[in-house]
C-alpha cells in the first residue's frame, strides 16, 4: 500500500490529535482512501443538521457536504465519525467516505421505518443524563442503559440537579436498582458539585456522548465542565420540568480540559435499535435470576419453579424492572423481524437489478 505524504502531514496535526487521532485511525483511514483516486484527508464530524456538516480537519474547522455516493448510502456520517474528505484550500470540503467506526450510539428513527439512526459515533463513553427533579424515571434510565450497552462504549449514570432533591442520595440508591453494574454520580452544576469525578472521562482525545431528556441539563453541565459557556441552555416547564429543546443539533465540543464531549437534543421516547444481548447486558440481574429457573425456556410468567418470579415476590427484583424488562424483549424481538424483512426486501431488489442486467447483457449478446 502507497503511503502519501500529505496523509503523514495529516497525521502528525496538532489539532486532529486533539480530536482524538491516532494511529488506529491514522491506518483505517489509510485502507480507506487508499482505494479512492482523489486526494482525500481525515477529518472529524464536530456538527451535523441534515446534510450540513462541519468537520475539524489538519488545519482546522471547516463546513462540508456529502458527496454523491455518500448521500445516496444508507450509512451517513454521524457527530464523531472520521471521514475522508476533499479539503479544497478554501470553500467546502466534500464528505466521501465513513472510516468504520469504533463504537456507535444509535435508535431507531422515529416513526414507522426500520432503519438505525447513529447519534454518536466513536465515543469512549456514554453519560446517561437524568435529572433529580421531574425527570426521575428509573424505567426510562433502563431504556437508556439499554441503548447505551449496544453502543459499546462504557454507559456511566449522571444524575443531575441534586441542589433540587431533599435526598439525592436515596435517590441515587435507587437508580442503582435500575443499572446494578453501571458506576453513578450525582452532580450539581448550579453549585458546582460532583463534577470533579466526571473529568476522569474527559482526558485529552477521549470521548464521551450525553443522551438524556430535554431539560435534563446536558448542556449545562457541558458549560460547566468546560469552565465557560459554549452551548445555550434553557429553562424547563414550570409543573413538569420539561424542557423546550433548546439544543436542536448534535455537536461534539472540545473542553478547555482537553476531553471531548458531544452535546444531543433531548429525546423523551427513544425507539430501541439494539439485539438482545445489549438488554441481558443492561438486566443481567434478571438473567442470573433466569439461570435458577426450573424449566430452561422458562418466560417467568406462571410456570411452576420460576426463580424470576420468586425474586420479585420476595422483593430482590422489582414488579416494575420485569415488566420494563418484557416490553423491551418484545420491542427487540420485533425489531429483529422487521429488520429481516428489511434485509429480504433489499436483497430482493438487489437481486432485481441483477436479473435487470443480465436480461439487457442477454439482449445485446442477441442483437
Ligand atoms: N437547579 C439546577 N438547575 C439545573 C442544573 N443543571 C441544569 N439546570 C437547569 O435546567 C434547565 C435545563 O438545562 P439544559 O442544560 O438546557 O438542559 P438540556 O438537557 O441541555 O436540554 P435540551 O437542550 O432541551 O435537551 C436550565 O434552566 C438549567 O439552568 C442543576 O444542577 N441544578
Ligand atoms: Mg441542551
Ligand atoms: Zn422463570
Amino acid at each position: 500500500m502507497h503511503s502519501s505524504p500529505a496523509r503523514n502531514e495529516s497525521t502528525d496535526s496538532s489539532l486532529l490529535l486533539e480530536f482524538g487521532f491516532s494511529n488506529t485511525w491514522a491506518r483505517r483511514f489509510d485502507e480507506l482512501s487508499s482505494s479512492f483516486h482523489e486526494h482525500l484527508e481525515p477529518a472529524r464530524v464536530v456538527f451535523e443538521s441534515r446534510e450540513h456538516y462541519r468537520v475539524v480537519t489538519a488545519t482546522g474547522e471547516r463546513e462540508a457536504r456529502l458527496a454523491g455516493r455518500l448521500r445516496r448510502g444508507e450509512d451517513l456520517p454521524a457527530v464523531g465519525d472520521w471521514v475522508a474528505a476533499e479539503v479544497p484550500a478554501d470553500g467546502i470540503c466534500r464528505l466521501q467516505a465513513v472510516v468504520p467506526r469504533q463504537t456507535r450510539l444509535s435508535r431507531k428513527v422515529a416513526g414507522d421505518q426500520t432503519r438505525e439512526q447513529v447519534v454518536a459515533a466513536n465515543i469512549d463513553t456514554v453519560f446517561l443524563v437524568m435529572g433529580l427533579d421531574g425527570d426521575y424515571n428509573l424505567r426510562r434510565l433502563e431504556r437508556f442503559a439499554v441503548m447505551a450497552e449496544e453502543s459499546g462504549a462504557d454507559p456511566v449514570v449522571v444524575l443531575t440537579k441534586s441542589d433540587l432533591h431533599a435526598d439525592a442520595a436515596g435517590a441515587r440508591i435507587d437508580a442503582q436498582t435500575s443499572a446494578p453494574a453501571l458506576p453513578i454520580y450525582t452532580v450539581s452544576s448550579l453549585l458546582d458539585e460532583g463534577l470533579e469525578p466526571l473529568r476522569a472521562f474527559l482526558a485529552a482525545g477521549r470521548t464521551v456522548a450525553m443522551i438524556g431528556s430535554s431539560g435534563a441539563g446536558k448542556s449545562t453541565l457541558l458549560n460547566r465542565l468546560n469552565g465557560a459557556e459554549v452551548m445555550r441552555t434553557g429553562a424547563v416547564r414550570e409543573g413538569d420540568d420539561r424542557g423546550r429543546h433548546t439544543t436542536t443539533h448534535r455537536q461534539l465540543v472540545r473542553l478547555s480540559g482537553g476531553g471531548l464531549l458531544v452535546d444531543n437534543p433531548g429525546v423523551r421516547e427513544i425507539q430501541l435499535w439494539a439485539e438482545e444481548t445489549a438488554l441481558a447486558a443492561a438486566f443481567d440481574d434478571i438473567e442470573s435470576f433466569a439461570s435458577g429457573c426450573r424449566f430452561n425456556d422458562c418466560r417467568h410468567l406462571d410456570e411452576p419453579g420460576c426463580r424470576v418470579l420468586e425474586a420479585v415476590r420476595s422483593g430482590e427484583l422489582e414488579a416494575g424492572r420485569l415488566d420494563n424488562w418484557r416490553e423491551m424483549e418484545k420491542e427487540l424481538q420485533h425489531l429483529e423481524r422487521r429488520r429481516d424483512v428489511a434485509a429480504m426486501r433489499r436483497q430482493d431488489k438487489q437481486t432485481g437489478r441483477l436479473y435487470k442486467r443480465i436480461q439487457a447483457e442477454k439482449r445485446n449478446r442477441f442483437r
